[in-house]
């Protein structure tokens, strides 16, 4: 059994976290009806009026919310108080787009903050870390939602945000950062910084705890910032448009990502068809807030994949619902001559290989009339002969080749010779599309 943040929230029984649930989607229904025009016309639409939400099944039959329709509401349409109610702004990053906006009442950055102590907690901080803060700080919500559980928790924090790596290192050496937060592939990115500056980040700092998220990464990435920084390294998952991170996150028992169901309920649907998929069954996660008050989301469509895993009671004495580490989102997954490929896909077998370096990237072009993907792969270390780097892109053809299907070709090229990305990695290049 672990230590929680609030062990009488974070255990309740399954019972009592239905209840919850049918309380606070009714309310948030009727909230939603009675004060935003978008979503009154939805269920208006659909014949629904919030009295017809009398159990937690009849969420099925609320109308879906897209990215869409938040742009289409720009700035402040979907707003169920006055503005003036509203302490703050955040935008998502927008990888996929123009930028949505979101918006916060105080009620909801003390929500926040209590699944950011969750998830924190989860991950092992504690009063007395010296908690370092990687990702931006400002209209992405990854900075400040870390920043504001680290101090929550009584951690000392060190608000540093993205970029100037070699700052980033100094300062964890110079205070003993003993946990950081950040986006997955920038964790490489500092490690390899540090080796070029001559510090070797599991010898030379104290950095044992690593919390990230923000794009999707494989469980062999996770292996390898684990083995790279010497730490114990956790998943955290969340959008702009349900706070930002700390919709959920990953326990100590390995399976899968915890969902905060007194804060959120989570479905997992049939992304062509809208329709719900069974416990174990892959597809799009859809989410909708209970707490919510500045911007309630109703049936929230996140485009990322997933599974709620049908496992049963967690050894952490965790009771919320356990869904699989996200593998991408459904709009990531590109078509090689008519065969599927997540990115996710190729980063695992990738990452198994001590010999990859710290990136690498996915190219999509035509070949004549065929696709043709090419993996580029850098070196680890200081480079490799030509033997051996032969021998390693002979390696990786062969096994991406039995798990993609397809003859991929594959690149091995010397370490930092691949564009790096301060925020989320852009790890495919699809020159059809040009
Ligand atoms: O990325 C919030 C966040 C910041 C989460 C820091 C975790 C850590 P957005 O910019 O709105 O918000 O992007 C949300 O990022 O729908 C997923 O596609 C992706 N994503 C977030 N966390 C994970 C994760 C933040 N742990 C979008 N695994 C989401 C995979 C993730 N994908």
């Amino acid at each position: 059994m672990d230590e929680m943040w609030n062990r009488s929230l974070e255990s309740l029984d399954r019972e009592s976290i239905g209840k919850i649930q049918l309380e606070r989607l009714r309310l948030t229904v009727r909230r939603s009806y009675e004060r935003v025009p978008f979503y009154r016309s939805a269920l208006k639409g659909r014949g629904l009026s919030p009295d017809d939400i009398r159990s937690i099944d009849d969420l099925r039959r609320l109308p879906m919310v897209s990215k869409d329709d938040l742009r289409e509401s720009y700035p402040f349409g979907l707003l169920a108080v006055p503005r003036e109610e509203c302490v703050r702004v955040h935008a998502s990053s927008g990888t996929t787009g123009k930028p949505t906006l979101v918006l916060y009442t105080r009620e909801d950055l003390q929500n926040w903050t209590e699944i950011m102590c969750r998830c924190l907690f989860m991950s092992g901080l504690r009063r007395g870390d010296v908690f370092q803060v990687t990702p931006g700080y400002g209209l992405f919500t990854g900075g400040l939602g870390f920043h504001y559980g680290g101090e929550a928790i009584g951690a000392t924090v060190i608000p540093t945000g993205t970029g100037n790596t070699e700052r980033q290192i100094n300062l964890m050496r110079d205070l003993g950062t003993t946990m950081i937060a950040g986006i997955a592939s920038y964790a490489l990115h500092i490690a390899e910084v540090a080796s070029e500056m001559g510090i070797d980040v599991k010898r030379d700092l104290q950095v044992r705890k690593g919390i990230f998220g923000a794009e999707a990464w494989s469980d062999s990435l996770m292996r390898k910032i684990s083995d790279v920084w010497g730490m114990d390294c956790h998943d955290i998952y969340g959008m702009s448009e349900m706070y930002g991170p700390g919709v959920g996150c990953s326990c100590s028992c390995g399976g899968g990502l915890h969902i905060w169901e007194d804060h959120f309920i989570v479905e997992i649907v049939d992304p062509s068809t809208g329709e719900p998929v069974g416990p174990e069954e892959e597809g799009e996660v859809v989410l909708t807030s209970l707490t919510k008050t500045a911007m309630p989301m109703l049936r929230f469509r996140t485009r990322d994949v997933s599974k709620i895993l049908d496992a049963g009671k967690c050894d952490c004495g965790r009771t919320h619902l356990r869904i699989a580490r996200v593998k991408g989102r459904c709009d990531d997954a590109f078509s090689i001559n008519g065969v599927k490929v997540f990115p996710g896909q190729v980063e695992y077998v990738l990452m198994k290989y001590p010999e990859v370096g710290m990136n690498y990237q996915l190219v999509i072009e035509k070949a004549g009339v065929l696709d043709q993907l090419t993996v580029l792969v850098e070196a680890g270390g200081n480079g490799m002969g030509i033997n051996s780097s032969q021998s390693l892109e002979r390696a990786l053809f062969r096994e991406l080749r039995s798990v993609l299907g397809f003859q991929p070709r594959v690149r091995v090229l010397p370490p930092m010779s691949i564009e790096r990305s301060e925020g989320k990695a852009k790890r495919v290049l699809d020159l059809r599309k040009k």
